[in-house]
């Protein structure tokens, strides 16, 4: 027998000021409502606990990536860029580019950067320390990834300044036309052109990872004008996600002293902590699939074509699956966590991140006893990001 129940629906806008500033409470709602919501606003299917969106992730053959993974859809609307051939496409097409970069960014081709980012993340804690007070967002969260990830790409050093801002606009992008995409758009051309210089063979040096894939492409595991997009991938996904992947952690541990101690006496749980800051704030908050014909989630049918909206921090903080989900604990087993997605799609940099992460941590637990916020955090709203602007803080140092 199959029961037919109404479908819950909800007039709240996700990427209204309220919902990014605080997404808590809409993500309660949605998880309570039953395992699929229809949003009037903006016509699409959300998913929002645990088990569902886990279930949407990993069914690649049922939830398409190639009518996009924003609000827009391919099928009938033309996209702002070129689509990525890794994130905005399905098997077979995706597979080709998604194996040349999993082995540029996988654990042992990154073995060769672990020393030197260690060193460089020692002298940087090290500066930023000798003030009494700095905003880890500028000051460690961005300037961290900003001083060894386009250096591992090979890019030039001109015009660095455009990475944060293009990747800003491309998250926006996968939300609706609202006033953070329509204040942007106005640079989004002159940021594209120079995105785009900066993915041409000659731009790259000689011993990156954007090297690295233009000799895939010399050896045929990709085709020749495949190469660009797949570097494009790297300047897109690669700068902003780590930023506030490394802001989540910072504000985590200042906001739980305890945690920080117990890192201090445990180093080898480093890697775990930043797998659950990722899980507890969620720097990736939503992303869309698109039904690739009528298919049902939890007894709801989704029409082919219909968009569907999964709640990644939602999900990471499922009671259902997660024991006092709000609380950042490193006694926890964060692993299951769908910060990075999961299956066939699942970051292909998560390695870069992780190996950042523990360079930043390291670094900091030589010196730091405690992490003291002096002001305020304040938030950086974006559609995909749950983003910081400002972390003040203090850190004692032994
Ligand atoms: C962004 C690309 C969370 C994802 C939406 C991050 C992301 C991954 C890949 C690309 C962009 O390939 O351009």
């Amino acid at each position: 027998m199959t029961e037919t129940l109404a479908l819950p629906t909800d007039d709240t806008d996700p990427f209204g000021p309220e919902a990014l500033e605080d997404p808590a409470e809409l993500h309660a709602t949605l998880r309570e409502a039953g395992p699929v919501v229809y949003l009037t606003r903006y016509g699409v299917y959300a998913v929002a606990r645990y088990k569902h969106v886990r279930a949407a992730l990993v069914d690649w053959q049922d939830f398409q990536s190639a009518a996009g993974v924003g609000l827009s859809n391919f099928r009938y609307e033309r996209p702002w860029r070129a689509p990525s051939l890794l994130l905005e496409a399905d098997p077979p097409h995706h597979d080709a580019p998604r194996r040349v970069l999993s082995g540029i960014l996988g654990p042992r081709a990154l073995r060769r950067l672990r020393e030197q980012w260690f060193a460089v993340a020692d002298e940087l804690v090290g500066r930023v320390l000798a003030e009494p007070e700095f905003d880890a967002v500028p000051a460690l969260a961005e300037a961290f990834p900003l001083r060894v990830f386009p250096d591992a790409v090979g890019i030039g050093r001109e015009g660095r300044e455009n990475l944060l801002p293009y990747g800003d606009f491309a998250f926006n992008a996968f939300g609706p036309g609202n006033d953070l995409v329509n204040r942007a758009a106005p640079d989004v051309p002159r940021l594209s052109r120079w995105v785009d210089r900066q993915c041409a063979r000659e731009a790259l040096a000689a011993d990156g990872f954007g090297a690295r894939i233009w000799a895939a492409a010399d050896r045929g595991d990709i085709t020749p004008d495949q190469a660009p997009l797949v570097v494009r991938s790297l300047l897109t996904a690669g700068v902003d996600t780590t930023v506030h992947g490394l802001a989540a952690v910072l504000y985590a541990f200042a906001t739980n002293p305890g945690q920080w101690q117990r890192l201090r006496e445990r180093p080898a749980l480093t890697r775990a902590a930043f797998d659950e800051a990722v899980r507890w704030q969620s720097p990736v908050q939503t992303f869309f699939r698109t039904a690739t014909t009528d298919t049902r989630i939890g007894g709801t049918t989704i029409p082919g074509g219909g968009k569907i909206l999964m709640f990644l921090g939602a999900a990471n903080r499922d009671p259902r699956r997660w024991d006092r989900p709000d609380e950042f604990d490193l006694d926890r087993d964060p692993s299951g966590q769908v910060g990075f997605g999961m299956g066939l799609h699942q970051c292909v940099g998560q390695h870069v991140a992780r190996l950042e992460a523990e360079a930043l941590l390291t670094a900091l637990a030589h010196r730091v006893t405690r992490f003291e916020l002096t002001g305020p955090p304040r938030r950086h709203h974006n559609n995909t990001l749950r983003a910081w602007e400002s972390l003040p803080m203090r850190a004692r140092v032994a």
